[in-house]
């Protein structure tokens, strides 16, 4: 019998739609806008925030978009609050759930560990109460081939952490997205094997914890990282390669009850982030994977529409269609429908 997080969860993964992640910390936003030389205030965040989420069709393509803890109390220009926003949309309000990384404890330097355990089940009763149906928590992994990170510690740590944060959204009512990234981007430069056997580990870590805590995979989603090298690493991967190795470790190590998977884009480009994805899910037919495969980006899908926007009244529309653009394109490649034809002829019609 389905059970009304089960029913939340399959539909944040219907076809064709994926989720938005805009739920950069105050932190994190202010760093996005500095370059851009956009004022680093709440009223300009609640701004962006507003023309992303008021994108025309914005529910054919996103079923769900993970807030922050500003952006859900905060209403839109319209005067309704943004979980109204989304609602009539079409889309389900999710909400960031942990409080950030730190590093672990006795572990070498680059060693993170995600925290926000303490009082959750507390906040988690608050965001349901405000209209939250999803949750996310991010670890973090780094890898290091010289010193041999991640230690198994460190993912042990992560996962203990994802999995407890699992089971008390399942307890309180909201769908957890379990989001373990192995970082690629900055000054990382490891092989494609190396990001291989590392996702291999982690994932074999998260889901022994999922299971020692007792969550229900058929109410969760995964949001992995891909497989892929680091981006300074001397070889790079085609985008073949990269879907192969993610499907081959998912396949080893997901089990087929999980409702979806939505992936995250890690600080890839952003064409390279929808084409990973539209191989993944053609390759997926063919090898019957039994679960949804689609995205939860964040900088992959709104990077085009703030450097468009860059802080302006003005430049709303085109920072929407910028924005609509790459939603498309994703929702074309969660369906192994995007080609670099089709991306071309989208990016056409934007310029004109
Ligand atoms: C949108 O950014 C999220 C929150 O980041 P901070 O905790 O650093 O403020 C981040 O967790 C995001 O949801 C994922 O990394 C996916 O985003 P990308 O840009 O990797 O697709």
């Amino acid at each position: 019998m389905s059970s009304p997080l089960a029913s939340v969860a399959r539909a944040m993964v219907a076809p064709g739609k994926g989720i938005l992640a805009a739920d950069e910390s105050t932190g994190t936003a202010n760093k996005r806008f500095a370059p851009l030389g956009i004022a680093e205030t709440e009223e300009n965040r609640q701004k962006y925030r507003d023309l992303l989420f008021t994108m025309p069709d914005f529910g054919t393509f996103f079923s769900g978009v993970i807030l922050y803890d500003e952006t859900i109390r905060q209403n839109a220009r319209s005067g309704k609050t943004f979980v109204q926003t989304l609602e009539a949309s079409g889309a389900f309000p999710g909400i960031k759930l942990d409080t950030g990384v730190e590093h672990l404890a006795l572990a070498p330097a680059d060693e993170k560990i995600t925290g926000g355990l303490d009082g959750l089940a507390k906040r988690v009763d608050e965001y349901v109460k405000m209209g939250a149906k999803f949750a996310k928590w991010r670890a973090v992994i780094t890898i290091d081939e010289k010193t041999g990170l991640p230690t198994d510690a460190c993912l042990s740590a992560n996962a203990h952490a994802l999995a407890r944060y699992g089971a008390i959204c399942q307890r309180g009512g909201l769908v957890p997205i379990i989001e373990p990234e192995v970082l690629m981007d900055g000054a990382m430069s490891h092989s494609l094997e190396t990001s291989e056997a590392v996702h291999r580990r982690t994932l074999r870590f998260v889901f022994d914890a999922l299971v020692d805590q007792n969550v229900n995979f058929g109410e969760m989603v995964l949001k992995p990282s891909y497989v892929i090298p680091g981006q300074k690493a001397t070889s790079k991967a085609s985008v073949r390669e990269v879907a192969e190795r993610t499907l081959a470790v998912l396949m080893d190590y997901v089990p087929a009850s999980v409702a979806g998977i939505a992936f995250l884009s890690g600080g890839q480009g952003n064409e390279d982030a929808t084409a990973h994805l539209n191989e993944i899910n053609v390759l997926g037919k063919g090898h019957h994977a039994p679960w949804p495969l689609t995205f939860s980006y964040g900088r992959a899908l709104q990077q085009p529409a703030l450097n468009m926007w860059k802080g302006q009244d003005g430049n709303v529309d085109a920072a929407q269609k910028a924005i609509h653009h790459r939603a498309r394109m994703n929702s074309l490649a969660s369906l192994g429908q995007w080609s670099a034809q089709v991306e071309k002829e989208g990016a056409l019609v934007l310029s004109h």
